[in-house]
This record gives C-alpha cells, structure tokens and sequence, in this order.
C-alpha cells in the first residue's frame, strides 16, 4: 500500500550499453580493480584533502540498511593525531603478535610478512577511519536504531577503495584489534563501532607487496552458477 513516505521518481541516471560495449568495460573494470594491491610502505607524499572528500562521497552512494546511511569516516591528516593513533595500535598489534592471535592465525600471517610495527600510521597522509553507526539520527533530527550496519558499513568501505584506486592512490586496509582507541583519539560515541583503519596514501618508490597477496582464486573456485 502506497504511504505518504513512499514517493517516487523516474530512475533517473540509468546508461545501457550495448551487450558488446558491456563485455568490454567489464574487462576494463577487472582489469583497472586488479591494479589494486594492499600497499603497506607509504610515501609522505600529501595529497590533497579534496580528492579524499570526493572518493568519501562516492563511499556515501553505497547500498545499506533502510538508506540510513549508518557509517561515519574520521579522516586524520594531523600529524599528531595519527601518531597516538599509530602508538595505540602498535600497543595492540604487540599484543596481537606476542600471543592473543595463537599458533593458527600467525601461521596463516607468515606469507603476508606483517609484523607489530606500523610506520605507514605515521607516514600515510591519510587515515580514515570507518566506524559503523549503530544509532544515528535522521534528517528531522530523530535518533534511530540502524540495520544491516556491518553490511552496509563494508559495501561503502569497498566503494571508498574502489574510488581511491580510481583516483590513483594506494591504500590498506588497517584492523589493530580491538579498535576502541579510535572512538576515544576520534571522539566517536560508544554507539559507533570502528571497522577498518583505511590509511591512504601515494605508495613509496620502492613499495614492494607480498607474493602471497597476488595469488588470486580463479573464477571457477569462487563462484557456482545454477
Ligand atoms: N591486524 C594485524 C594482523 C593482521 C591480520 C590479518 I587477518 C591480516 O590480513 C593482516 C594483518 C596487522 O595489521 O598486522
């Protein structure tokens, strides 16, 4: 039954192309996504804060719960915030490292070379990070519960990505676990869980990326169709 909340428009910004067009940007897609590597040794570079506020607002189009839009992006480019931030979480990954993580998921690590120092925290440019709203308020000002917010939360972080490696920047995604610390540096409420430290950046000349990381499932691997 149509409500007065329910109103409609025509969909507005639809492009077909033609089925031999498609296949070819969908090849292109791939193969522009597939340049993306998890990078880890960051340039000091700057970048400018502009083009971090686009790739945000592509991150902001993405699908989620009831279009609440349950997420919030504190981007950090001061110098001082992001080195408690990298203290905090090499206090964690120590942690992590020394122990809490067990045999399995250390051995699983191995390939990728990681350890508890987290220098790119203080190099990178940018760090984002991307809490998940489990209330927050709409438009009128009224304070809602939020659904779907892991979901939506991670679809909007994989178009932030994507948008970043359309713009030509490097990224990694950071999780020190636990992430409590991000609410208290970043001011957040307790009603905003973080997800992922995303730090953002132009790679170092002599970025080097693990092998392990290359190894990518074929296709039939990862998907049935019926
Ligand atoms: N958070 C740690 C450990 C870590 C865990 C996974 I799963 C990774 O894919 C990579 C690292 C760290 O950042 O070192």
């Amino acid at each position: 039954m149509p409500t007065a909340d329910y109103r409609t428009i025509p969909l507005p910004d639809y492009v077909e192309y033609p089925v031999e067009e498609m296949r070819a940007r969908a090849q292109a897609f791939h193969e522009h996504i597939a340049r993306r590597h998890t990078v880890r040794d960051f340039s000091p570079r700057p970048v400018p804060r502009d083009i971090v506020e686009r790739c945000l607002m592509a991150a902001g189009t993405a699908p989620n719960g009831a279009n609440h839009q349950p997420w919030h992006f504190a981007v950090i480019g001061d110098p001082a915030m992001k080195h408690r931030i990298r203290l905090a979480a090499e206090a964690e990954e120590r942690a992590f490292y020394e122990g809490r993580a067990g045999e399995e998921w250390l051995e699983a690590l191995k390939p990728l070379g990681t350890d508890a120092a987290k220098p790119f925290l203080d190099i990178a440019p940018w760090l984002i990070c991307v809490f998940g709203q489990r209330r927050s308020r709409s438009a009128d000002g009224r304070l809602r519960k939020n659904y779907y917010v892991p979901e939506s939360v991670s679809i909007a972080t994989g178009f932030l990505i994507a948008a970043l490696h359309a713009a030509g920047l490097a990224t990694l995604t950071h999780t020190p676990n636990p992430m409590g610390f991000l609410n208290q540096i970043c001011g957040r409420p307790d009603s905003d869980k973080p997800y992922i430290l995303l730090v953002v950046g132009y790679p170092a000349a002599d970025a080097r990326i693990p092998v392990h990381a290359t190894e990518k499932k074929p296709l039939d691997q990862i998907a049935t169709f019926f």
